[in-house]
């Protein structure tokens, strides 16, 4: 049992060397190729290496162009939503709604317009805003799409006092020319020249 033990133990051994010390017992050929192999193995694990290395560089470049582009979409988002905040700020920060609606400025005294007549463009809104320079109260009534005055259709707007603004919303789609007057006073009175684009 002991002898066989040994006697296996001791061809172990010999193979262990076998294994690492192969030119002891070799030809010079053997050696030779073994060493060309050997040195093949090592270009190759070599190539090996510089193309996992290079893997890894591409990677990393990858990675960068990810955050570069990554960043530049932020920019962008951010330039964006600055310029929506900024436009958002530019009409809210108006008197009232619609700040990019053209405005035209309608003064009325006692008991008159001035202009009394007024130029528009066709299928635009405007905003005219009346004065009221005056003491007595004037309102301000725009024939409608009818161009005739006290149909239904006409533009009404409020009550402006003596020394105050109003403001209504006119829009005309048709040229022509559309009479308004003040209610309150006959022969108080102009006309809208409605001009195609
Ligand atoms: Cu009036």
């Amino acid at each position: 049992m002991y002898a066989g033990d040994d006697s296996r133990q001791s061809l172990t051994a010999t193979g262990f060397l076998d294994a690492f010390y192969p030119c002891m017992y070799m030809s010079a050929a053997s050696q030779a190729r073994i060493g060309m192999t050997a040195r093949k193995e090592i270009k190759k694990q070599r190539r090996a290496q510089r193309q996992a290395a290079q893997r890894a560089g591409q990677r990393a470049q990858a990675r960068i162009r990810r955050v570069v582009y990554g960043l530049a979409a932020a920019a962008v988002i951010g330039i964006v939503v600055a310029g929506a905040v900024i436009v958002g700020t530019r009409v809210r920060s108006s008197s009232g709604e619609d700040a990019n609606v053209p405005t035209v400025l309608l003064a009325m005294g006692d008991n008159f317009f001035q202009p009394r007549s007024v130029t528009v463009k066709m299928r635009q809104t405007y905003r005219i805003r009346l004065w009221n320079q005056g003491q007595a109260v004037h309102n301000f009534v725009m024939a409608g799409p009818d161009q005739r005055l006290g149909s239904g259709d006409d533009v009404v707007s409020d009550d402006v006092q003596g020394g105050e603004f109003g403001s209504v919303k006119v829009r005309v789609d048709e040229p022509g020319k559309y009479g308004f007057v003040c209610t309150y006073h006959g022969g108080m009175g102009g006309t809208v020249v409605v001009e195609p684009p």
